[in-house]
């Protein structure tokens, strides 16, 4: 199997599937593609239909969109879901929520690993939509959101992320959560070589 991640400092959706991927143990290869580059399209284009990080290549299967690798990598570890029927629901429902939704948090909160940026991007509708992430937390059963790890934590590994560059208060169950995400191996590999990309975004540094 390939993976087609982006930039590993700025790409959330690519931290999903890689992060889902190698907390299951996957062997699979990594293709980092630096994103807004002028050759970045035509190279994104050979892999992914839309375009965009992450795409899945198995065999002849190429599964694009962060959700949909998710589901497919589910088909084969059908631990990415919980067991009981009503927290699989639940667990697809925050992470379509979390696919769909919070469009100021990651406007004014991008992803951006090496940096820190206590304060910023707090505006009322950005704290609107960290008020209902904190809801989704507060209900964390420990370590992770639905006990072991599954993709709704996948979903949401990006904003615990986040919420270190911006420096996020957050009460102590989400707190607890926040550090269980952090100290997975995977995400501090993925840190690691965040920290040693050198290129930078301008439109994910918008409070450089
Ligand atoms: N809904 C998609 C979003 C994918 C996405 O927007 N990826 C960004 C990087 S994080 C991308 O590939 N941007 C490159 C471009 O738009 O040219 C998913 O869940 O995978």
């Amino acid at each position: 199997m390939l993976l087609v991640v982006g930039n590993k400092n700025y790409s959330s959706w690519s931290l999903r599937a890689w992060l889902a991927m190698k907390v299951l143990g996957m062997h699979f290869r990594e293709l980092r593609i630096p994103l807004y580059q002028p050759e970045s399209r035509r190279e994104l284009l050979q892999y992914s239909p839309a375009g965009k990080v992450p795409c899945l290549v198995d065999g002849e299967t190429h599964v694009w969109d962060s959700l949909a690798i998710l589901e497919y990598l589910a088909e084969r570890n059908p631990a990415l879901w919980p067991s009981d029927a009503s927290l699989r629901a639940r667990a697809r429902s925050i992470s379509a929520e979390m696919h769909s939704g919070f469009p100021n948090l990651r406007q004014h909160m991008c992803m951006n690993i090496r940096k820190r940026h206590p304060g910023k991007g707090r505006r009322p509708e950005v704290l609107a939509e960290i008020a209902r992430i904190v809801d989704i937390w507060s209900e964390c059963r420990g370590p992770y959101l639905f006990g072991g790890f599954t993709a709704a934590d996948a979903m949401y590994a990006p904003v615990v992320l986040r919420f270190r560059t911006y420096e996020v208060d957050l009460p102590p169950v989400c707190r607890d959560y926040a550090e269980a995400v952090l100290a997975l191996p995977a995400l501090q590999d993925w840190m690691r070589d965040a920290e040693r990309e050198t290129e930078v975004l301008p439109q994910f540094e918008l409070y450089a």
